[in-house]
């Protein structure tokens, strides 16, 4: 049977990836990006996101045929929408892009297309917003246009692997919109496909990240409270999950990403005076920063001069170079206001103020390093040469990473976010 021709608009960590499963899949696909240096880099078989094996997939598509990046849509008989839904200043959803990508694919619509919104959406916005946008088409949407939402699962990193293999939800806004969109999905996800509406849908996937934000500052506060009473937060939360039900998360210098510090908005703007434990835990998780501060000030109480502080990375999550809505970057911002010399040492960051190529001149005369983020070039760093340029030996793990290095141990002052050992 002839296989079907796939539009997916929005090129970025999960459009591109997605693209190039499906025309891994066998589909002829379009991909659509308003960025022309994504749409010529992609139609050469290169790619501008990191991600394991997408570039083998990319050129291997390419270089078939089968996936082509276009500036704009063309008709196809599946249309998917995986632009960014990114947050306003206060804290609303921008469903610009999203109304764009909709309103682009209306003259091009045929009856019996598919449309599928995978974009992290407020909950209602397939049934409304989009649903409105396809009307214009004069077509009927859920018998001659089936629409649905179908949100990613797949974590940064590991995306080419979990696209597959992770189970999905599929939300039709009619029960003929289910099947159909799940009849595409199923010819290429090996993970279970769960039907459901398309507003149940697009609450799953807030809920989801939802949950993890709201248990990350869980073990956020816990950290607090166990600093304070001068016992070691990670060995209580370690203990604490050896009961079968128990799985608190880990303390951190504050939650980045552009999903888990997000999405949990999407629910507060619809439910305002519902959130409370949402919005709570949105606050707990944004105060890493200035705790992290406190901590640096408690440790260096004693200097009196201008102090410096060594920064080993700064993007949001490990052995990635994404730093969007990164803590560590608050960090440094609010270093700058405090009057700290700052110097900053990132092997997966190519540019960014105060970074320092070579981490021994990063620690040059440095009163403390902190460590960021538990990159796993940081598992075993030279510390005895580290600490002989610096004025004091001093670290500060955010990550819990570096507990277990003996010779770090017996050279420095070692601190740990949550260890209580300033109150012990
Ligand atoms: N973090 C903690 N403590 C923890 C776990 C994470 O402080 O116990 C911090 C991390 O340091 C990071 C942030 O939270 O700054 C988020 O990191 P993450 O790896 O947990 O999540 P993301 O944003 O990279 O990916 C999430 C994933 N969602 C879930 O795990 C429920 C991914 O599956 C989603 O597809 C992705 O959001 C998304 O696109 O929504």
């Amino acid at each position: 049977m002839m296989k079907e021709k796939v539009c997916v608009i929005g090129l970025g960590y999960i459009g591109l990836p997605t693209a190039s499963i499906i025309a891994n899949a066998g589909y002829e696909v379009v991909g659509v990006d308003i960025n022309n240096s994504i749409v010529e880099k992609l139609n050469n078989g290169y790619v501008l996101i990191e991600e394991p094996n997408i570039n083998e997939i990319v050129k291997k598509v390419v270089s078939e045929g089968k996936l082509r990046a276009m500036l704009t849509p063309e008709t196809s008989d599946i249309f998917i929408i995986t632009v960014p839904t990114p947050i306003t200043k206060d804290k609303k959803a921008d469903m610009s892009y999203v109304i764009k990508a909709a309103e682009s694919i209306v003259p091009l619509l045929q009856k019996g297309n598919i449309v599928i919104l995978e974009s992290t959406s407020p909950v209602g916005t397939t049934k409304g917003l989009v649903t409105e946008i396809l009307s214009e088409s004069g077509l009927e949407i859920g018998k001659d246009i089936f629409l649905g939402y179908s949100p990613e699962r797949v974590l940064p990193g590991n995306i080419v692997e979990e696209l597959v293999n992770n189970n999905r939800i599929i939300g039709g806004i009619n029960a003929e919109s289910t099947e159909r969109i799940r009849a595409f999905y199923a010819t290429f996800v090996k993970g279970e496909l769960s039907l459901t509406d398309s507003t149940t849908a697009e609450m799953c996937k807030l809920v989801e990240n939802t949950y993890r934000d709201v248990n990350i500052a869980l073990a956020n506060e816990l950290a607090k409270i166990c600093e304070d009473a001068g016992i070691n937060v990670w060995e209580v939360i370690d203990l604490s999950n050896k009961h079968p039900r128990v799985n608190i998360h880990q303390p951190g210098p504050g939650v980045g990403g552009h999903c888990i510090a997000v999405d949990p908005w999407f629910i507060v703007e619809k439910a305002s005076e519902l959130t409370k434990l949402i919005k709570l835990s949105r606050d707990i998780n944004d105060s890493m920063p200035n705790y992290m501060i406190s901590r640096i000030k408690q440790i260096l109480i004693n200097i009196r001069r201008r102090k410096k502080i060594t920064i080993l990375g700064i993007t949001y999550k490990p052995n990635t170079s994404d730093i969007r809505n990164s803590p560590i970057i608050q960090i440094v911002d609010i270093l700058e206001k405090c009057d700290y010399d700052i110097s900053i040492y990132d092997p997966y960051v190519e540019e960014f103020r105060y970074l320092e190529k070579d981490i021994v001149k990063a620690c040059e005369e440095s009163d403390l390093i902190l460590l960021g983020v538990n990159h796993k070039e940081f598992k075993y760093l030279d510390f005895n040469k580290l600490g002989k340029v610096m004025n004091n030996k001093n670290i500060l793990d955010t990550r819990n990473y570096l507990s277990d290095n003996e010779e770090l141990l017996g050279k420095f002052n070692y601190y740990l976010l949550g260890d209580g050992v300033l109150k012990a």
